[in-house]
Parts: C-alpha cells; structure tokens; sequence
C-alpha cells in the first residue's frame, strides 16, 4: 500500500501506538516467560498468529436488520467501493483481514477491474463469492418464493444455476478461488415439500454449478437448520450438507457456519468429522445465543470457538492436508460495524493463538490414558491464557493499531464518511 492510499494516517497510528508501547513491551515478556515455562516459544507462535487471517464479508460493513427493523448508522456505505474502502480500514488497523467476500447481486458494479485494483491497493484481495437465490431481483423472470436450486420448476432451477454461473465469472475476474451457496429453500408446512424429490431436484442443478467450477475453484456448501424455510429446508445440516459434497465431487465441501445450528449443538464435533471425511470448505464466524443470532464472533460463547479452532490445530498438528476458508458472516444492529469487525477478527485470531497454546502430547497421553480430568485442564490451560500482548505485538509489528478500536474512534474515520455518504435507505444488510 503505497502512502498516499492510507486510509486511516499511519502518522495517527503510530501516535497511538506509541502510548501503549512500554506496557506492551513489559506484558509480552511477562507472556513470553509463562510460555516459556510450558515449554512454547512465544515468537513462533506470534509468527503462526501473524500468518491467519479472515476474510471481512462486505454485506457487514453496512448495519444489519431484523425482521422488525433496520436502524442505519451514520456513513455507511452507499455501494461496493465503499465497502472496500470499510473493509480497507479494517485491514490497516488489524492486519488480520486480507481479503473480502462479496455477495451477488448485493456488491455489483459496472467495472469488475477497477474493483479489483482498488481493492489491491487498500491491501485486500477476494474470498469466496456469495451467490443470492434466496430473494427476488427486480425484473427476474422467475420468483424465488417456492425455492431456487430445488425449485418443482424447471425454469426457475434453471435461473439459479445461472445466477451462480454468473457469480462465478464475477469472482474469476476479482481473483476469487470459491463459490459458497446457501439457498433458502425448504418448507414451512409438514407435506409441503417431497423431501427426497427436492434434494435430488438440489443436486441435480448444483451439479450443473459443479460442472462450470473452474479447476483451482471449490464450492462451498453452507447448510442451515431453518429460516425462511421453518418447518424443513433442503440442506439442512452437515447430514445433508456432506451428503451432497460427496455426490458432487472433491471440489465441493460443506461450510460451517456458526449460527447455523439448533443451541448446544457439539460443533467442534461436526468440525472434526469434516476434517476426517475431508470435506471442510471453511467457518462463517458469529456467535449466538438462541438461533441464527448473527452476534459477534466469540461474544457469547469464546470457549465454543476456542474448542473449533482446538480441532483445526490439532488436525493441522497431525499432518492432515486441509485449507478451510476463514470469513465472518456477522449483522450489527447495534454498533458500529467496522469496530464489530475489528473485534470479531481479533477474537477469532484470538481462539487460534490459544489453540496454538493447547500442549498435544500431554493431551494425547491424557486422552489414552482415560484421564478425563487432566485432558479438560489442559485445554482450559490454553484457553485461560491471556494472549493479548501476543496479539497486540502481531499488530504492532505489521504496522496495525495496537488497540484497533481506540485508533479507530481517534481517526475520526466515521465521522468523515457522515459528512462524505449521505444516509442511505436500505443498504445491503443482511444476514446469510
Ligand atoms: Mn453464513
């Protein structure tokens, strides 16, 4: 990133930086000799932290909604290259961020290349690309009421199939690798819907989306136990989702996202079994309490995403060859979404260095030797460690803001865009 495509001043940055510089410097090596005395080398788990990161979804720089009501912020983004240049200032202040994931028709724009430049220059580069046939566009031939990929018509199959079609050449031209579909078909009704004809009418267009992936692209299944459907839906679980990996073909794998499972559901469970069948795509992170809440990752429940990142470390541990795509998939009702964003990225970043904690061998033993109450210690151990300073020093090294929201808020950033973005009317909230 050349200086003058900074969003935010890196003069401001280091400003800030520099008033928590001496406690940082005095709490990492306090971190550095309690890793120490378990045997963990504190820089090389800072340089496996420094390598993560997770893409920002672009429909969560705009405030999200209910079903009762949506209530905008000051300066949101009026259209795709706003939202990069949100994402943009989420990447400068947490270097945890990369890349971006963009919804169809949510991000269209006339000029695909411009977007990728301007992307490029705020440091950002595309995730997966977000296909739509769970609502209308306007002036579509065909309603998606009744369902989309498992339409009982033909034509309306059909229209879906395209409009992935479509989602995947957009994505090719940005240098995106994946497609994830999620479609919101099911029923509401007991009878409504012929539950084997459907998911057979699913495969039967998804292969066609399969066919069309070029060769270094996956597809990503996101499977959801209800809404809008709430009496059934077609990919209802990672049954259903793994079911239908499988009959496509290896380049297709399930998506795991959080918030999309009945409560205390075992997920770090369904994470390993899609590890050992090797058919993880990747995470939307958010957090919940009661359904598909859509609240911040780790918010509720940090010790839930420690125990899924505990699976992926152990996996990545015993050499198993698996490369899940990290997204957040989160709506903000109530704060300000780019510092949502920050907090969320951090805290997945957090449960990853913790998991980088967790001492495998002394595990493994406890595990066969069916000592129960050892194995549960040394997960707490690593899960009760406070990394902070770890992650602060990442940040710092790469430039980011050691405290991304205090550097946000002294930016001014949201209030400029106010005065630059007039408010809009619906924005492309919503939650996926
Ligand atoms: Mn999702």
């Amino acid at each position: 990133m050349s200086a003058t495509q900074h969003l935010i001043d890196p003069a401001l940055i280091a400003a800030e930086n520099a008033k928590h510089a001496a406690h940082l410097a005095s709490d990492y090596a306090h971190l550095g000799e309690q890793l120490a005395r378990r045997g963990l080398d504190i820089d090389a788990v800072r340089a496996q932290v420094a390598a993560f990161g997770v893409a920002i979804p672009s429909w969560g720089v705009g405030t999200g909604g209910t079903r009762f009501a949506r209530f905008p912020g000051p300066g949101e983004p009026r259209h795709v290259f706003d939202k990069i240049d949100d994402c943009g200032v989420i990447q400068q202040l947490t270097r945890a961020t990369p890349t971006v994931s963009l919804h169809i028709p949510w991000d269209l724009c006339s000029d695909w290349r411009e977007l990728r430049e301007a992307a490029a220059a705020r440091g950002l580069a595309f995730d997966a690309m977000n296909s739509n046939t769970f609502s209308d566009q306007p002036g579509q031939a065909h309603s998606y009421k009744f369902g989309s990929l498992s339409h009982t018509d033909a034509a309306t199959r059909a229209q879906a199939v395209e409009h992935n079609l479509a989602c995947i050449e957009i994505g090719q031209q940005l240098g995106s690798k994946a497609l994830t579909v999620w479609v919101g078909d099911g029923s509401n009704f007991p009878g409504q819907q012929h539950f084997r004809r459907a998911f057979d009418r699913y495969l039967d267009s998804a292969r066609q989306i399969y066919a069309a992936l070029p060769g270094d692209w996956r597809m990503m299944l996101e499977h959801k136990i209800c809404e809008p459907a709430f009496y059934s839906t077609v990919i209802q679980d990672w049954g259903s989702s793994l079911l239908a990996a499988q009959t496509l073909g290896p380049k297709a794998q399930c998506l795991v996202d959080l918030g999309h499972h009945a409560p205390n559901v075992n997920i770090e469970l369904i994470v390993a079994r899609l590890i050992a069948a090797g058919k993880l795509a990747g995470f939307h992170f958010n957090d919940s309490k009661y359904g598909d809440d859509d609240l911040d990752a780790g918010s509720v429940s940090p010790y839930r995403l420690f125990l899924v990142f505990n699976e992926l470390v152990a996996a990545a541990h015993e050499g198993v060859a698996f490369d899940p795509a990290y997204m957040l998939d989160q709506s903000h009702n109530v704060t300000d979404p780019i510092e949502s964003l920050m907090t969320s990225a951090v805290q997945v970043q957090r449960s990853y260095a913790q998991a980088l904690l967790v001492d495998r061998a002394a595990l493994d033993a406890a595990q066969d030797a069916n000592d129960a109450l050892t194995a549960t210690h040394l997960l707490k151990a690593a899960f009760q460690t406070d990394v902070t300073p770890l992650l602060q020093r990442v940040r710092a090294d790469a430039g980011a803001a050691i405290d991304p929201v205090g550097a946000y808020r002294a930016s001014g950033w949201r209030q400029r865009m106010a005065a630059q973005r007039p408010a809009s009317r619906a924005g492309g909230g919503g939650i996926v």
